[in-house]
């Protein structure tokens, strides 16, 4: 018989301290084998941790750095440490005493033990210590400013205090009782003159290029909701002028920031459907709140809403070679698009966009071995299955979140400030370029078969 006593323990263990290493050393003094279960990025973001700045891997190096602990795992998900208790045949549970209480379902499997905590350290203390808050403003009055600003509150590393929209009347009533935004500006050149260090651009598609080019020659890093410009000639300079200036430059796509998104892309890298052959997705939207003006739908189907399409379509099939419209116009401008796009070896992408009407925002990845569904809305991804022929195989992934998820993203830019770095792996600039392709290249197309029908109409 093995009389080895098995220990295991959890945690983020973010710029690893003294409050974590003495946790350990205890955990390991209760019997002989020590397990590390360090929790992965998407699973700590789902459980809202939000402010976490090392990456899994470097967290993992850290703790298998130690000499006394004899193995490291990742934690995936909630379910995972009742699992690990019975596949690692665990006899005590160690965890710091702020969870007491929270793990005591646990004593059905093995015996749960809480640990006095380190008084004086955290992980908290130390990113206040070695970062600074980041200063941000926020550009218009769109239809996402005030959820940005809700959701900025979750997001310790960024700090929103100041707007600037061009109408001064509607500056003045934003900021007059509001809680966090205390200055307006009407004026973009002083605006960008205060020490904010980055901003956020949500005003009418065609301002974009122009605002996000006065914001990067200004110094600001700068997140901006898709697209970023209209032209493909307009996105590349505004993508050479963030790399000249060392500055970030990120589209506005809040799913691809999601962690459930992020935990798709894992388990089909994984090869859980193995080759993928086909992503279909829908985007539709009535657009009928009070928020969006009336112009605000004549931008068009594909300008609003394709990016969140094509951000699953090239994040999973690479870039596109090959792009087909279906359009529906009416009063000059796209109700509908049917998209359909040629990816490496022949694979398809289908994209369907609409606005006015509404279908099924539902998203379908077929593979060799088996296919994903998520399920409307599934560009606010939250849960996905994985579904094989054998329908008792399904498995299911949840990654439920509150808020309308601009927390992910907003924490993901102010994450990239403070460690210095220019992209994000999440949606980096070739991503970008990818996902806004399709767009572009629908305008050239439509521009350019207008200026044939008024060439037609001269003579
Ligand atoms: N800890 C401590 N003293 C501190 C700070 C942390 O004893 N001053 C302990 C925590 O109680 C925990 C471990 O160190 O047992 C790791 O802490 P975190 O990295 O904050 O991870 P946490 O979010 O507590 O992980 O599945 C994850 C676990 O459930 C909890």
């Amino acid at each position: 018989m093995n009389d080895k006593k098995t220990i295991i323990t959890y945690g983020t263990y973010d710029m690893l301290h003294k409050g974590h290493m003495r946790l350990l050393e205890r955990a390991k003094a209760l019997g002989d084998y020590l397990i590390v279960g360090v929790t992965d990025e998407n699973y700590d973001r789902s459980r809202g941790k939000l402010n976490v700045i090392e990456s899994t891997k470097k967290r993992v190096k850290a703790i298998e750095a130690l000499d006394f602990v004899d193995k490291v795992i990742v934690e995936k998900h909630k379910n995972q440490k009742a699992e690990d208790m019975v596949k690692y045949d665990v006899d005590i549970f160690a965890i710091g005493d702020d969870w007491v209480g929270a793990f005591d379902y646990l004593n059905e499997y093995t015996h749960v033990e809480y640990l006095a905590r380190t008084e004086g350290i955290s992980s908290t203390k130390l990113r206040k210590e070695n970062f600074d808050t980041i200063k941000m403003g926020i550009v218009g009055l769109g239809r996402d400013t005030q959820d940005f600003i809700d959701e900025s509150k979750f997001v310790t590393s960024i700090k929103v205090n100041r707007i600037y929209s061009d109408d001064f009347l509607k500056v003045k009533a934003f900021t007059k009782d509001n809680e966090l935004i205390k200055y307006g500006h009407d004026n973009y050149d002083e605006f960008l003159d205060t020490n904010i260090q980055a901003v956020y651009i949500d005003t009418a598609l065609k301002e974009h290029y122009l605002l996000i080019k006065k914001a990067l020659e200004a110094g600001k890093h700068v997140l901006c909701e898709n697209p970023l410009a209209l032209g493909k000639k307009e996105l590349k300079e505004l993508l050479g002028l963030a790399k000249r200036e060392k500055k970030i430059l990120l589209s506005a796509v809040k799913t691809a920031f999601l962690p459930a998104f992020n935990q798709l892309l894992k388990e089909l890298d994984n090869g859980v459907i193995g080759d993928i052959k086909e992503v279909r997705a829908t985007r539709t939207s009535l657009y009928k709140e009070k928020r969006y003006s009336d112009n605000f739908i004549q931008q068009g189907a594909t300008n609003i809403l394709s990016s969140y399409p094509s951000l699953l379509v090239n994040k999973v099939l690479g870039k596109s070679k090959n792009i087909t419209f279906f359009d529906q116009v009416e009063n000059g401008y796209d109700i509908n698009n049917l998209i359909i796009t040629k990816h490496k070896k022949g694979t398809l992408g289908i994209s369907n966009v609409a606005v006015g009407m509404k279908s099924e925002g539902d998203a379908v990845i077929s593979g060799t071995k088996g296919y994903v569904y998520i399920p409307a809305p599934w560009w606010l991804t939250k849960t996905f299955e994985v579904r094989f022929e054998d329908t008792h195989r399904t498995m299911k992934f949840n990654y439920e979140f509150e808020g309308s998820g601009l927390r992910y993203m907003i924490a993901e830019f102010g994450s990239l400030i403070q460690r210095g770095k220019r992209q994000s792996k999440m949606l980096s600039p070739s991503d970008m370029v990818g996902i806004n392709r399709v767009l572009l290249e629908y305008n050239e197309s439509r521009n350019s078969k207008n200026k044939s029908k008024n060439k037609k109409e001269e003579k």
